[in-house]
C-alpha cells in the first residue's frame, strides 16, 4: 500500500507533538512538519483543527486527524510492523497504559506551570504519584514490552525528557527513587528516533517559555536550567 502524503502541524515544545515525531521517524514514514504559533492561530489552521490543538495531522493535504494517540495508532496502523500486540487483552493493556502516560504528561505541565509554591508542591505530588504508578508496572512488565519499541515508549519519552532537564530539588523526577524508569530512559533516551524528535534550539525555547510564566514554577526552573549550562 503507497503510504499517503502526511503533513504534521506543530508548535516546538509540545509533547504531545513530539510523541507523534517519534512514532513517524521510528516508522520511517516521510512527513512534512510545520511549526504555529499557538497564540496566533493561521486561520488555514483554525479551519482544519476541530480541537484548535497541535498536534493534526493532514492526510493527503485535506483530512485533519487530531488527538495524538490517535495520530500514533493511524501511522502504526499504515506502516507495519505493528507497535500493538496483536493479542485483544494486551492491546487493551497497552492502550490503557498509554492512556495513563498521556495523563502523566499533564501532570508535568502542572508542575512546570504551577502559580504558586503551594501549587507546584501538590503538582510535584500528583506527577510523583503517576511516577510511582508507572515504575510499579515497569517492574511487573519489564520495562513495558521488552526490547522493542512501543507506542508507551513514544508516549513517555517527552516526558522524561523535560523531566531529565528540568532537574530540581521539588522535582516529582528522582531518578534514584524510580530504579526501572530511569534504566528506560537511559536506553530511550540514546534511540535516533527519540534523539532527533525536538527542535535544535529546544533548551532555549523551553528557558524562555518557563520565563514567561507567571507564578512560581517556571521562572524557577528556567533559573535552573539556565544556569547548569548545555
Ligand atoms: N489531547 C491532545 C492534547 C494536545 C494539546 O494539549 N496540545 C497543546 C500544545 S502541547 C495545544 O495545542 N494547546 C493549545 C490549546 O489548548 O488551545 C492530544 O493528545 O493531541
Amino acid at each position: 500500500m503507497a503510504l499517503p502524503n502526511l503533513h504534521l502541524v506543530s508548535f516546538p515544545l509540545c509533547p504531545f507533538v513530539q510523541r507523534s515525531v517519534i512514532t513517524l521517524k521510528h516508522k520511517q514514514v516521510p512527513f512534512e512538519l510545520t511549526f504555529i504559533d499557538l497564540n496566533d492561530l493561521p486561520d488555514w489552521f483554525r479551519e482544519k483543527s476541530p480541537t484548535g490543538k497541535v498536534p493534526l495531522l493532514l492526510v493527503d493535504r485535506d483530512t485533519p486527524v487530531f488527538e495524538s494517540a490517535v495520530i500514533s495508532e493511524y501511522v502504526d496502523e499504515i506502516a507495519p510492523p505493528r507497535l500493538l500486540p496483536e493479542d485483544p487483552l494486551e492491546r487493551a493493556l497497552a492502550r490503557a497504559w498509554i492512556a495513563f502516560a498521556s495523563d502523566m504528561i499533564m501532570a508535568m505541565h502542572h508542575w512546570m506551570t504551577a502559580p504558586t509554591e503551594e501549587a507546584f508542591r501538590e503538582a510535584r505530588d500528583a506527577a510523583a504519584k503517576g511516577l510511582r504508578r508507572m515504575e510499579a508496572q515497569c517492574q511487573a512488565d519489564p520495562c513495558f514490552s521488552g526490547s522493542e519499541f512501543s507506542l508507551l515508549d513514544a508516549t513517555l519519552a517527552p516526558v522524561l525528557m523535560r523531566y531529565d532537564l528540568l532537574q530540581d530539588p521539588e522535582s516529582p523526577w528522582q531518578p534514584g527513587e524510580y530504579p526501572q524508569l530511569a534504566r528506560w530512559w537511559q536506553h530511550v533516551s540514546e534511540l535516533p528516533e527519540v534523539k532527533d524528535s525536538t527542535i535544535e534550539d529546544f533548551r532555549e525555547r523551553l528557558i524562555r517559555f518557563l520565563n514567561n510564566q507567571e507564578g512560581f514554577a517556571g521562572p524557577r526552573l528556567a533559573a535552573g536550567l539556565a544556569a547548569r549550562g548545555h
